[in-house]
C-alpha cells in the first residue's frame, strides 16, 4: 500500500464541496494507494470543515486514510505530494481587480513562504484561487525550494469549455475533438485557438459549420465568457466545473494525457512571451512530465489575442510586484 498526501486551501468553499468527492471516489492513484487529506480554511470556517469531515467520513471511501481539518498552514503544508491552492477571497461590490490582485497576493504570499519551508521537493502546487495565473507566480517567487514546474495553474476548465461548445457547434462528441488549447491568462483576455483543433482528426477550420466570423464573434466571447454567462444564471459562480477541470488538471499531472492540455506554466521564453509570468501555452505530457509544443505557426489573428493576454499578465504581475519585494 502507497499514501499519498493531499492538501487543499480554501475547503469551506463551493469548488472544495465537490472537489473532494470526486477525488475520494475516483482516485487518480492506483488502487491500492490510500490517500491522507488536510483541509484548511480559515478560522471563521472550522464549523463548516468539521461537518464537511463528517460527511467525508459517511462515505466510507476506500481511498482515504484520513482527514484532518485546520485553521493552520504550517500543520497543513507539512510534507504534502500535493496542494490545491483553491482558498481566495472574492471580489466585493465596488473591489477594483487591483485590490483582489493585492488582496489575494498576501494570501498567496504567505502560503507560499510556509510552503517552501515545510515542503518536500517533489511536491506539486496547483493554483485555482483567482487571479489564478498572477497567485501562481507568486508562489513561484516565494518557493526558491521547489523546482519551478512542480507548479501550475488551472486552465482545464477554459478548455473544457472550449472543447465542448465547439463540439456542440460541429454537432460531434467531445472526444472526435483534439489540440483545441487555450493561451494566455485565466481571464476574459484568453484566447481558445481553433487554428490547431481537429475533429476526427481533420482541421476543425476545414469543416463547413465553422466560419471566420463564428470564430471571431461567437466562439472565442463566448469562452472569455462563459464565466459571467454562469453566474448570470446560477447566481453563483461556476463550482461543479470547476471541480471536474481541477480533477482532469490532477489526473494528467499523475497519468498523463494523449492530447494537447491547456495549463499556466512559468514560462520562459516560448512565443516570444516575456518570462516572468505564469502563461497557459500547448502543453504535452511525456511520461513523468510536461512539455511545451513548440514552433506551431500563430497566424496574426491569434497573434494579436495572444499579446493581449501576455499584456494583462504582465500588468498583474507589476501590481504585486510590491509584496514580492518583501520576500
Ligand atoms: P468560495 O468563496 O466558495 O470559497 C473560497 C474559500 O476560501 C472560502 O471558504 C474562504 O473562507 C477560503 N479562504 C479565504 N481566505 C483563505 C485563506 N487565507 N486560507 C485558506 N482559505 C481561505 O469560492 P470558490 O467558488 O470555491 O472559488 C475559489 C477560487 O477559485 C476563487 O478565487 C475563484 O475565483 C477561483 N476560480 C478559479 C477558476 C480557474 O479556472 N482558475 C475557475 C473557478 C473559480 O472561479
Amino acid at each position: 500500500m502507497s499514501m499519498q498526501k493531499i492538501t487543499i486551501t480554501g475547503a469551506a468553499g463551493n469548488i472544495a464541496y465537490s472537489l473532494i468527492f470526486r477525488i475520494l471516489s475516483t482516485s487518480v492513484f492506483k488502487k491500492d494507494t490510500k490517500i491522507q487529506l488536510n483541509l484548511l480554511d480559515i478560522q471563521e470556517m472550522l464549523p463548516v470543515l468539521q461537518g464537511l469531515k463528517y460527511e467525508i467520513e459517511d462515505c466510507a471511501f476506500e481511498s482515504l486514510d484520513s482527514i484532518s481539518i485546520t485553521d493552520n498552514p504550517e500543520t497543513a503544508f507539512a510534507d504534502n505530494d500535493f496542494i490545491f491552492l483553491i482558498g481566495a477571497k472574492p471580489r466585493t461590490k465596488g473591489m477594483q481587480r487591483s485590490d483582489l490582485l493585492l488582496e489575494n497576493a498576501q494570501i498567496f504570499n504567505e502560503h507560499g513562504k510556509i510552503i517552501n519551508e515545510c515542503c518536500k521537493k517533489t511536491t506539486k502546487i496547483i493554483v485555482v484561487g483567482n487571479p489564478a495565473n498572477t497567485n501562481a507566480f507568486i508562489i513561484q517567487n516565494s518557493t526558491p525550494n521547489l523546482p519551478d514546474n512542480n507548479i501550475t495553474s488551472l486552465m482545464k476548465l477554459d478548455q473544457n469549455r472550449a472543447k465542448s461548445i465547439l463540439a456542440g457547434q460541429l454537432n460531434q462528441s467531445v472526444e472526435s475533438i483534439k489540440q483545441l488549447v487555450v493561451w494566455g491568462n485565466h481571464s476574459t483576455t484568453q484566447y481558445p485557438n481553433i487554428f490547431h483543433a481537429l475533429v476526427s482528426n481533420n482541421l476543425v477550420v476545414h469543416d463547413n459549420n465553422i466560419n471566420n466570423d463564428w470564430i471571431v464573434n461567437e466562439f472565442i466571447p463566448r469562452i472569455q465568457n462563459r464565466g459571467a454567462e454562469i453566474i448570470e444564471h446560477r447566481g453563483k459562480s461556476s463550482a461543479a466545473s470547476a471541480a471536474s477541470a481541477i480533477y482532469d488538471h490532477f489526473n494528467n499531472i499523475v497519468n498523463g494525457s494523449e492530447d494537447w492540455e491547456s495549463l499556466g506554466i512559468l514560462s520562459t521564453g516560448q512565443y516570444e512571451i516575456s518570462s516572468d509570468i505564469f502563461f497557459s501555452f500547448p502543453i504535452k505530457f511525456n511520461k513523468d512530465e510536461y512539455v511545451v509544443i513548440e514552433n506551431l505557426d500563430i497566424d496574426n489573428l491569434s497573434s494579436s489575442y495572444i499579446k493581449k493576454s501576455e499584456e494583462e499578465l504582465i500588468s498583474e504581475r507589476d501590481i504585486v510586484k510590491g509584496i514580492l519585494k518583501t520576500n
